[in-house]
């Protein structure tokens, strides 16, 4: 005999979810909804359930033809003060931040939150309708190569002055603790900021390679404008590094030759393939010095750097050609441009030869900068996700009380959190360094976090927002929400200022110039901070996992040595998703171990924990970095692909 058994998707309790959505006076009463003709299927505030039902039934009755226009009606989620939503921002200043610095930077984010809401936000969203266009003509056929901002970008440009978005991590007024106070400013500006986050994240790398570089007199007056907090003084800087060969082998790419004149200045030639923010006042790029006999050398060693001004005085360009606007999937309100520099006046500002080394003083707090973008970038689809869920409804109730729902973002939530405090760790340590107070394993711990969360938060904030874009359903999908907007503009965090395994390269360079000193002062910093929890009974699992993980690693970096260069090189991208989770999950068993920590805290600590900590043990197990399975990646690749039959 056979008994009919049903899977468990027909079950009634399975069934209730996908009836077809009616009108529950229930749902009604908990989610109101606003006016409107059409179907409403959102939350709305103060009006009468009956009045709305009875409008929308009439309206399903009419003739289709008869309607007036059919209309899906959804509400927007509004989100309020995004400094005061956010709760982990505000909870970790609380617990860092001595007393009275805590209460003057509270005051000023909670003002920066408001002004951000209702004048910044506009300003943003009116730089992304207006991108930035080239005119390369004027009406009587002189050429001018300008490239044209609108208004709200430009009025962007005096804001970031206003509110000491550079300045405030210079001036130092909270030692230690200001470039924390500018790195949250800049997280909180991220979103609404129509894409001047970027000559931003550039304006600061150049400040701070001329204060590593001792502030040579020729760039006072120049590092003055790049840190002024005068709309009228404030100067942006561009950071000029790919050419046509590309943008991460910089050491074989870069062709530009600089010519040296008899007044001690150079001349630079050359072609610069990618130039963002291209209507900076300034400029760092990276050449090869001409000899007497005009030849130059190449490699890395070839390389110097050069600060140059983009425009003189009278506003004409300095030798340079605008070729065109690159047409890019995201940041479209910022103006990234193909330039020709045809002798170009620069200045010389490293040592010969030493061009890598002095840029890099800059691409280390660009991608800095890409960190607070990626983490804005989820923190803010998530506040908007969370809005939406409490005012759409489907299936007779609000997306919030959908436990499946609920599940997909708090897995979101539990991400992003990883994520800002591995940012707000970075911060905390730069800051340290640049007043002096940092120890060595501090500054080597800042050298290794720095690529870590770069790398590993660009790919967090892509899963994120396309996961949180969905969570709006195809109301996600709609150019005209914005939603669209910030998941473009998302997209570029994992590309620029060095692709994933560019980064992951870069850990390892920081392994090997460290003679991998860098590896021991990680593995304490990550111990210091689970013993903090040992008292804490339900941190436990959490705590046994990472000791786990770490010990995995450990045993990882033993075999690794034995095995050779090429191994690690294999290996280096899930050995940096290594050190950024284990790194991540002792931030969060740290700030879950506070005396004043929340169920929240602990549950995000344990959630985190539970994800494979330590890929690249697991990897090397698998044998994934060994040399035929390398060879097998490339048959896979290639099989049937005309490469395969010519042995690529
Ligand atoms: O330009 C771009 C678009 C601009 C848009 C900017 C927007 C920013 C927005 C942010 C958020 C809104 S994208 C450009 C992207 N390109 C890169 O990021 C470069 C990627 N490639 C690399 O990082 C490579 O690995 C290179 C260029 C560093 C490799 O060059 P080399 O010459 O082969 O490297 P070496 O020989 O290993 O290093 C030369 C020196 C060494 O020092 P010494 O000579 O003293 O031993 C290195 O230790 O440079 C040092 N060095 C570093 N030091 C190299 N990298 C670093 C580092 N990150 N930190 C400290």
């Amino acid at each position: 005999m056979f008994t009919c058994r049903l899977p468990w998707w027909t079950s009634s309790a399975a069934c209730k979810l996908w009836q077809p959505p009616r009108f529950l006076p229930g749902v009604w009463e908990k989610c109101q909804l606003p006016s409107c003709k059409g179907i409403n299927t959102t939350v709305g505030q103060g009006q009468q359930v009956d009045a709305q039902e009875k409008q929308v039934l009439e309206d399903l009755e009419m003739p289709l033809a008869k309607r007036e226009v059919e209309t899906l009606f959804q509400e927007q989620p509004e989100t309020g003060n995004q400094y005061l939503e956010d709760a982990l921002l505000r909870s970790y200043l609380k617990t860092h931040l001595p007393p009275k610095v805590l209460e003057e930077v509270n005051q000023d984010l909670e003002r920066f939150g408001n002004r951000l809401l209702t004048k910044i936000k506009p300003l943003g969203w009116e730089c992304e309708l207006n991108p930035p266009v080239f005119r390369q003509y004027d009406a009587w056929g002189q050429r001018v190569d300008q490239i044209v901002t609108c208004s709200a970008w430009r009025r962007m440009k005096e804001i970031a002055a206003e509110e000491g978005l550079i300045a405030e991590a210079y001036e130092r007024r909270y030692s230690s603790w200001s470039r924390l106070h500018q790195a949250v400013k800049l997280y909180l500006f991220s979103s609404f900021s129509g894409g001047f986050s970027c000559p931003l994240a550039m304006t600061d790398g150049a400040a701070k390679v001329i204060e590593s570089l001792g502030f040579p007199v020729s760039l006072k007056s120049a590092f003055d404008h790049l840190t002024s907090r005068d709309p009228k003084k404030f100067w942006t800087s561009g950071q000029w590094m790919t050419e046509r060969r590309g943008g991460s082998d910089v050491a074989n790419g870069t062709e530009t030759v600089a010519r040296k004149q008899p007044d001690g200045t150079y001349r630079l030639y050359g072609f610069k393939w990618f130039t963002s923010a291209a209507d900076s006042d300034v400029t760092l790029t990276l050449a090869r010095v001409a000899d007497a006999e005009g030849k130059w050398p190449q490699g890395s060693s070839g390389l110097s750097l050069f600060f140059l001004k983009v425009r003189d005085e009278e506003g004409k360009l300095n030798s340079i050609q605008v070729q065109r606007l690159k047409d890019k999937l995201g940041t479209r309100q910022m103006a990234t441009a193909e330039l020709w520099l045809d002798g170009a006046k620069a200045e010389l500002i490293s040592a010969e030869g030493r061009g890598v080394a002095s840029i890099s003083n800059m691409l280390n707090i660009t991608r800095i900068h890409n960190v607070i973008c990626a983490v804005a970038s989820m923190r803010r689809m998530i506040s908007l996700s969370r809005e939406y869920a409490r005012r759409r409804v489907a299936f007779g109730k609000c997306l919030k009380d959908h436990p499946l729902h609920m599940q997909t973002i708090a897995r979101m939530e539990v991400q992003t959190r990883g994520a800002f405090l591995l940012f707000m760790e970075i911060v905390r340590l730069l800051g340290l360094v640049e007043t002096n107070m940092a120890s060595e394993q501090d500054q080597l711990l800042l050298r290794l976090l720095i690529p870590v969360a770069k790398l590993y938060t660009g790919k967090q904030a892509s899963a994120v927002v396309v996961e949180a874009m969905e969570s709006f359903g195809g109301q996600g999908y709609m150019e005209d929400t914005g939603l669209p907007v910030i998941v473009r503009d998302t997209l570029v965090l994992s590309i620029w200022e060095g692709t994933t395994n560019i980064l992951s390269l870069d850990v390892l360079r920081s392994l090997t110039k460290s003679q991998g000193q860098v590896m021991a002062v990680f593995l304490s910093a990550v111990q210091k901070k689970l013993e903090l929890a040992s008292s804490t009974m339900k941190l436990e699992p959490a705590v046994k996992q990472m000791r786990d993980a770490i010990s995995s690693l450990v045993q990882f970096t033993r075999a690794a040595g034995s095995k050779g260069a090429a191994t690690m090189e294999l290996a280096a991208r899930d050995f940096s998703y290594t050190l950024a989770r284990t790194y991540a999950g002792a931030l969060l068993i740290e700030h879950a171990a506070r005396p004043d920590a929340s169920s929240t805290d602990i549950s995000a600590a344990r959630r985190w924990c539970n994800q494979e900590l330590c890929p690249v043990a697991t990897e090397l197990e698998n044998s994934s970095y060994e040399a035929e399975e390398a060879l097998m990646d490339h048959a896979l690749v290639y099989e049937g692909s005309p490469a395969s039959r010519s042995r690529l």
